[in-house]
């Protein structure tokens, strides 16, 4: 099978290339800069007409949105065992990826550019406070969800790769998570892993 991840360093991508490594694929990374505004470019539009990362290419054939491409992989390398087995848990976790993308991510994205959401820049530290005020609404809710758990399920899945993303980012952004001691946590044996040491490490020449 011939895999190709578009990714760039600190982006959501991020949590697709530490499931790719934790399922043993064999895959190819190419880099979209978004800090060189990369994913603009009619090349990678070619591509990936949504014009952002994470993308997977798989035998000539493109598929986007973190979610599906979570569950592709944890279907197509199954004795890694990246979803829980159980039919429930199976949709819990799909509901937890669902939310991760949808209803925290968005905030981030807030946070971080102000300037998509409104032009006028004297309106932009309300926007990041009420953005940085609802992603931690939402870990808070995380938070109780980790309470006592190494990880989100009884093994490590594909959420978790998903999850050290969304924390990873919002340190990024100098958010103060230490409230959230089980997210920290999960966090900080996410960092021990060796899929999460060589993503973080692997920056373009
Ligand atoms: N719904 C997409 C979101 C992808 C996304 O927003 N990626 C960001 C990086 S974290 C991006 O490429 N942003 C570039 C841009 O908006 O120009 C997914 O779940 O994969």
């Amino acid at each position: 099978m011939d895999i190709t991840l578009y990714h760039s360093p600190g982006a959501c991508s991020m949590a697709t290339y530490i499931s790719l490594l934790e399922a043993g694929a064999v895959f190819d990374v190419k880099f979209i800069l978004l800090k060189n505004n990369d994913q603009t470019s009619p090349d990678y539009a070619a591509i990936n007409p949504k014009k952002k990362v994470p993308f997977l290419v798989i035998d000539g054939k493109g598929l986007s949105e973190n979610i599906a491409m979570q569950t592709w992989i944890a279907e197509t390398y199954p004795e890694a065992n990246l979803l829980p087995s159980d039919s429930w848990k199976h949709k819990q976790a799909l509901s937890h990826m669902g939310w991760f993308g949808s209803g925290i991510h968005q905030h981030l994205t807030r946070h971080f550019k102000p300037v998509k959401f409104c032009a006028d820049t004297n309106a932009h530290a309300d926007i990041k406070e009420k953005a940085r005020a609802m992603y931690m609404e939402q870990l808070a809710l995380v938070e109780a969800e980790l309470m006592g758990k190494t990880w989100f399920f009884d093994h490590f899945t594909v959420c978790d790769s998903y999850f050290f993303w969304i924390y990873d980012r919002a340190l990024t952004e100098g958010f103060d998570l230490s409230e959230f001691k089980s997210c920290t946590d999960h966090y900080n044996r996410m960092r021990e892993r060796e899929s999460v040491q060589k993503v973080l490490t692997h920056k373009p020449d």
